[in-house]
């Protein structure tokens, strides 16, 4: 079972800036922790952050045929992005949204989440672990 998981722009600053709403840990942390996700849950998972929306549309598109499932942390993009939610109907894989924070308590911006329209269910506001969870929800899901 092969998972893409995309982290969209900004992501690559965590634990440099705002540690109070995203936790002090890392990118490179974030990397450790979902391998280490995965191989708990022996699912093979293949990482991509981009600051830019093209490429993350491209690398949904591109997920066909080659994963058969898709983690996506948007970012800001999550409140912006009708190209990634197409994208994300357009490929019809198995999909799940994760955040470290919960958008519904923040700024009434965020409260909208287009790529989310696309996908199975949302973790959201549980840090790293959101995406633990998600492994594990899409294995179960394609297990069945
Ligand atoms: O909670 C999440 O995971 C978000 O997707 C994070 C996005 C935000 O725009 C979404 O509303 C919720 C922001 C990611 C940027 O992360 C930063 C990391 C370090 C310093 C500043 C921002």
């Amino acid at each position: 079972m092969k998972l893409l998981i995309l982290n969209g722009p900004n992501l690559n600053l965590l634990g440099l800036r705002e540690p109070e709403i995203y936790g002090k840990a890392d990118y490179p942390a974030l990397c450790r922790y979902l391998e280490e996700s995965a191989m708990t849950a022996g699912v093979s998972i293949h990482i991509v952050q981009s600051n830019h929306e093209g490429v993350l549309v491209d690398e949904i598109q591109q997920a066909l045929g080659r994963f058969d499932g898709i983690i996506i942390n948007p970012a800001a993009y999550t409140h912006t992005s009708v190209a990634i939610l197409d994208a994300l109907k357009a490929v019809s894989l198995p999909a799940v949204e994760v955040h470290l924070s919960n958008p519904l308590q923040r700024e009434a911006f965020r409260h909208v989440s287009y790529a989310g329209m696309a996908c199975l269910r949302s973790f959201v506001g549980q840090g790293f672990s959101g995406y633990a969870q998600a492994i594990t929800y899409l294995k179960d899901y394609l297990s069945e």
